[in-house]
């Protein structure tokens, strides 16, 4: 079938002596002197090698057919750990583990030395990366596009059960994975003024002059797809002083502001935005993703050549599709380059310009709209800048045009804001220069539609289009959850780690006793390995025979870990009450992961109760077991490799309308969760898929919520009127988990009673009431297995596969290219 060649002539043998060598001619030691990281980075090197020459036959035919490519441009990839999943690819698993016994080294040791690269903040990251994975494996020739930080998301630790970020520093030790090429390296300009003249014929030419000026450094990254000989790249660039930068000065004698420039240079990608859904309007970002973005289109441009015949075929050689408005600058940098610098027409320009761009939103919350003042802009980008401005009036004549008289309607459409400062409508920009803007999930891409770009849509009704989200089979399933792959293999074959639709062949397996019982016994081997896991990594101490209910997301008001944690304290309320008998209850281990943003302050003080709630109720012997809080430090793509195949419990409660898509979700019904949910972004299709029996639903929809907060949301009021709702949120404000103290969390208790953004309140007693549901539901084990099974037999259409296949039927339209 569709396996990956075991990468036919390596035998352990072969795969030893290669790691020998390694470790002598690469790291300088031998097996008796070498350091766990030498140990490591030669596995590592020796793996790579068997998928490099792979990579140069995947470039050689790409370059020789002209393909078309797809460039996706994105501020973050959340790749994870690189070892297993090349491991994966090269076919090589089990000749590395074996090789490594022969020489009397812990294959598993070695594999947990590898520092995950974490260079995204969460979803938005980690779909890139699904992604760039699917393209690999689908044949699409493709490249992603992105920064290569020196740091990326902080690591998190708790102090008193508050979050203390420290740095991540994935490069400390270097990185086996990548592979620099300096010479290849772009000037990326910034800053200084536009000069105008006139040509012969009364053009207007201009031409920037900039002030400064940074190197961008490529490193390539191996993206190997799964059974198939096809290596995509990603390419991540690094920042370095020009020489010309720092020589002058440092020439001058002045060697301190020669370091100063040095730095100011190098910072550009240094450090990874901790931001999740909220933009940072810094200077330094805006300098990011000008960086990145500049030199991934010169080089793309150059890639496809410089005469106006060759600019011409852009649209027939590469398609760029923008990660959400993190590389929209990307618009007005294409247009610079074909008008100023190549000298094409600008009407021209700009059709070629919007025919090879298309937009991904990933939000609804209006906050989360990233916007640059002009001030800003201007300064950084002034030729860019103008180029906006242009692109703006041709524009908003258009609207005038089939709008006449709708001031208001050019006003609120304009790429160009007024107030409350005027600055770029990065989304504006985005969708005026695009083909196609999609969302993430069909209830998101309607409400992109029917309220956040409503005035586009009513223009432009074709440009909208949906592609649900979705995550690769590959890590999440095969790589992390071994034991659930090993069974769906027995039963319908391997073909599904491909084609993931095959899953609905599980769905006869429901019904029968004796797989059920394998599958129950599979979730119980994960959970037991979780169990060891959260002992050796943070201590923690877990009983393994409780429902696992989990909720691993950054921590944000809007997914409502707040509602999770009312829940907990109603649960310790009750038997505090002996209103709940300990003793009869179903033990439930409640686990969360997350986490805030550094300046979120409210995120933060969430993330403190939890921490107390937790510290409170497993201290208590009233509570006996019945009910545990497990918060470990520093959720990642590592952690959830080994959470989520161990949840029985798949927490996704975000208020209905504000969750764009989530990729969580998929991960936790493919690997046999159950889901209790809002109809929120994708777990509205998983319910679909999975069935209204298999899923535990609640809470208010999408209208109701639109309805409640125009006639007026008064939380206080379910304060009042709910005795248990009331009982828990004063329990956190008489100081039961504060020491006594009511000052600590009065802050969030104020915030629900008089303000409740997300309406925590209002889904409060639905949401305890579900929770019921699942209790019972638990109860009965083998029911309970039936409809896991049923989630991942119903779940293959959240293959990221599908999503790419989506892409490109209904976006890029770019051909497979096979690879021999
Ligand atoms: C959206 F706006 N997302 C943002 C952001 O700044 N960061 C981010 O991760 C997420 C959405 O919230 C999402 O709904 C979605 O699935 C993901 O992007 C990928 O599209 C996460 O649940």
């Amino acid at each position: 079938m569709n396996q990956p060649p075991a990468s036919p002539s390596v035998s352990v043998d072969d795969f030893t002596t290669d790691f020998i060598s390694r470790l002598h001619n690469s790291r300088g030691v031998d097996l008796e002197s070498a350091s766990d990281n030498d140990l490591y980075s030669a596995l590592a090197w020796t793996v790579r090698k068997h998928l490099i020459d792979r990579w140069l036959v995947t470039k050689r035919v790409q370059r020789e057919n002209k393909a078309k490519t797809v460039a996706y441009l994105s501020a973050e990839y959340l790749l994870g750990a690189q070892l297993h999943n090349m491991l994966l690819a090269s076919g090589l698993g089990t000749v590395a583990r074996e090789s490594m016994a022969s020489l009397g080294l812990s294959f598993d040791w070695l594999a947990e030395l590898e520092v995950e690269p974490g260079l995204g903040n969460g979803g938005l990251g980690r779909l890139a990366a699904c992604f760039v994975d699917s393209l690999a494996t689908l044949d699409i020739p493709a490249t992603g596009y992105g920064i290569r930080y020196q740091h990326g998301i902080f690591r998190q630790t708790f102090v008193d059960g508050r979050q203390v970020e420290q740095p991540d520093n994935w490069l400390e030790l270097g990185s086996p994975w990548e592979f620099p090429h300096p010479e290849a390296s772009i000037v990326v300009h910034f800053g200084g003024h536009v000069e105008h003249t006139t040509d012969a014929e009364g053009n207007d030419l201009a031409a920037w002059k900039p002030a400064w000026n940074v190197l961008a450094v490529p490193y390539n990254y191996l993206v190997p797809g799964y059974g198939t000989q096809n290596v995509n790249s990603l390419r991540l660039w690094s920042a370095r002083a020009t020489q010309s930068f720092d020589l002058q000065i440092f020439n001058s004698g002045d060697y301190e502001n020669a370091v100063r420039a040095q730095t100011y240079a190098e910072n550009i990608s240094q450090v990874l935005y901790p931001e999740d859904s909220t933009p940072q309007g810094k200077e330094l970002r805006l300098q990011q993703q000008y960086f990145f973005v500049a030199a991934s289109v010169q080089e793309m441009i150059g890639q496809v050549g410089t005469s106006l015949d060759e600019l011409r075929t852009l649209p027939q050689r590469v398609v760029f599709q923008l990660n959400d408005t993190h590389p929209v600058i990307a618009i007005p940098e294409m247009m610079r380059l074909l008008v100023d610098v190549y000298g094409m027409e600008w009407d021209e320009a700009w059709g070629i310009t919007r025919s090879v761009f298309n937009y991904t939103c990933h939000t609804l919350l209006p906050e989360a709209l990233e916007v640059w003042s002009v001030d800003l802009l201007g300064r950084l980008l002034p030729r860019h800048l103008e180029i906006i401005y242009r692109i703006n009036d041709d524009f908003v004549a258009e609207v005038r045009e089939s709008h006449p008289g709708n001031e208001l309607l050019v006003r609120r459409m304009s790429i160009i804001q007024e107030q409350p400062f005027r600055a770029v409508r990065m989304a504006h920009l985005a969708t005026v220069g695009s083909t196609k803007v999609n969302g993430v999930a069909a209830l998101h891409s309607e409400l992109l539609k029917d309220k956040v770009l409503v005035d586009f849509s009513n223009l432009w009704p074709e440009k909208f289009t949906n592609v649900t989200n979705g995550v690769t089979p590959r890590r999440f399933v095969k790589i992390a959850n071994p034991g659930l792959s090993s069974l769906i293999d027995e039963a319908i074959g391997t073909d599904w780690v491909k084609d993931l639709s095959q899953l609905s062949r599980l769905e006869p397996f429901a019904d029968d006793a004796a797989f059920r019982e394998q599958f129950r016994a599979v979730k119980a081997a994960n959970k037991t390995r979780l169990v060891e896991t959260l002992r050796k990594r943070d201590g923690i101490e877990l009983a393994d025979d409780a429902i696992f209910d989990v909720m691993v997301k950054r921590l944000h008001e809007y997914k409502r870990q707040m509602l999770k944690v009312l829940h907990v304290v109603t649960l310790y309320d009750k038997i505090l009450r002996g209103e709940l008998d300990p003793e009869s209850m179903t033990p439930r281990v409640v686990i969360f992961g997350a986490k805030a943003a550094p300046g979120y302050l409210m995120a933060k003080e969430i993330i403190a109760l939890i921490n107390a709630v937790g510290a409170t109720i497993n201290a208590d012997p009233r509570v006996k077991g019945a009910l545990y809080v497990a918060f470990p430090a520093n959720y990642n793509v590592t952690l959830a490799e080994t959470l989520i195949p161990a949840a029985d419990l798949s927490e996704q409660i975000s208020l209905a309308g504000k969750e764009a898509s989530g990729t969580g979700n998929m991960k936790f019904a493919l690997n046999g969760a159950l889901t209790i949910g809002t109809l929120d972004g994708a777990n509205v299709e998983i319910r679909e898929l999975v069935g209204d029996d298999n899923f535990f639903l609640f809470g208010l929809t999408e209208p109701e919520v639109a309805t409640l907060q125009a006639k007026g949301y008064v939380p206080s009021a379910y304060y009042e009127a709910n005795a248990s709702l009331k009982n828990a949120i004063d329990l956190i404000a008489s100081g039961a988990f504060s020491g006594g103290n009511r000052q600590t969390f009065e802050g969030i208790v104020s915030d629900l009673l008089w303000h409740d953004r997300f309406l925590v309140l209002a889904d409060y007693q639905a949401y305890i009431e579900a929770q019921n549901v699942v209790e019972s539901a638990y109860a009965d084990q083998d029911a309970w297995a039936k409809s896991a099974i049923l989630n991942v037999a119903r779940s293959g259409f959240f293959s990221s596969d599908r999503s790419i296949r989506d892409y490109l039927d209904r976006i890029w339209h770019t051909p497979a290219v096979p690879v021999q």
